[in-house]
């Protein structure tokens, strides 16, 4: 059996372990640095394994010597973001947390794939491709699967049909920067345009950039979890089943869509070498603008990030 480290075993750390063991996709280790919470999660999710029927294994722990040789690691860890906390705010904290799992995780597992789930996202991505020394094939961040589901949900909502059977990407920043793609939403494999009025589009535009705040603000007392969770998850099974899919990841750019030295949001293929390809779609001039603004608002915080590592 394959082997995944989920590292974090707080909300979303959790729930993708849970998914993982239930999907038969790996072996899971969860770690965290509290102790006893990670080996009591694993228990219990263990202890679900007669019911569901599921044969992967998992163990809770607070010892990298566990990790080792794993193939893929979810880095989950980090503070989550309060009512009225930007995901900024989080840089400083997480940066310190980020830097160390992804030296110690590069010691144990050097020829992992890193998925990064840890907000400011494309920063903390930033961080663990610099500290793990990985090539950035293999440092690979979470953000656009779920800023693409929550606009396929709204979309489907809108259009009364299955979330499957609407397709949209979202690109940029994973911040209220991002930027959702108006012209590639599909529904049945056709073009949209003319099923939404562009008041009704716009509504759902905006709903899908202010997601996670939608979330944070009901939730009360932390972050989304059950989508970021599935969002990873597709992710991990994508890279280790050699699926070859394209999913919207933040991924080291070197003169893709005009920008470099920035993780960002954009369609990857990703598959056992991680990313495979990036993928350039074409965009409208107004998409183009957007996608600058975002990326200069990543590329500031990078730039403050690297006075801290
Ligand atoms: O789209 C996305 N990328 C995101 C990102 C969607 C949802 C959540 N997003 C971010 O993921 C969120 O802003 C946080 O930065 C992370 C984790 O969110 P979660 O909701 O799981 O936070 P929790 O429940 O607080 O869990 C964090 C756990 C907690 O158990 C800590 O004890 C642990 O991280 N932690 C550590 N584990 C290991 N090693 C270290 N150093 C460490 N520090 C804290």
């Amino acid at each position: 059996m394959v082997k995944v480290t989920v590292v974090g075993a707080g909300n979303v750390g959790a729930t993708c372990a849970q998914r993982i063991v239930e999907k038969d996709l790996a072996d899971v280790v969860l770690l965290d640095v509290l102790e006893g919470m990670p080996q009591g999660k694993a228990l219990d999710i263990m202890e679900s394994a007669p019911v569901e029927g599921f044969s992967a294994k998992i163990i809770g722990t607070n010892d990298y010597a566990d990790t080792k040789d794993s193939d893929v690691v979810v880095i989950t860890a980090g503070l989550a973001r309060k009512p009225g906390m930007s995901r900024d705010d989080l840089l400083a904290k997480n940066t310190a947390i980020v830097s160390e799992i992804a030296e110690k995780i590069a010691r144990y597992s050097p020829k992992s794939i890193l998925i990064v789930v840890t907000n400011p996202l494309d920063i903390m991505c930033y961080v663990a491709y610099k500290k793990s020394g990985f090539d950035a094939r293999r440092v690979i961040g979470m953000a656009g699967v779920l800023d693409s589901a929550r606009f396929r949900y709204f979309l489907s909502d809108a259009l009364k049909c299955k979330a499957s059977e609407v397709e949209a990407l979202v690109l940029g920043g994973h911040g209220d920067t991002m930027v959702p793609l108006a012209e590639h939403i599909t529904f049945q494999g056709k073009p949209v345009s003319n099923k939404l009025s562009s008041d009704v589009l716009d509504r759902l535009l905006d709903r899908t950039r202010k997601g996670g705040a939608e979330i944070v603000a009901l939730l009360k007392t932390g972050s989304a979890y059950y989508a970021p969770a599935s969002s990873a998850v597709a992710m991990v099974k994508s890279i280790l089943s050699n699926e070859k899919k394209m999913y919207p990841c933040a991924a080291l750019l070197s003169g893709e869509y005009g920008l470099r030295d920035i993780y960002f949001g954009v369609p990857v293929i990703l598959g056992k070498n991680g990313i495979e390809k990036i993928v350039v779609v074409d965009l409208t001039s107004e998409e183009k603008k957007a996608l600058q603004l975002s990326a200069e608002s990543v590329k500031e915080n990078i730039d403050k990030v690297r006075t801290l590592i």
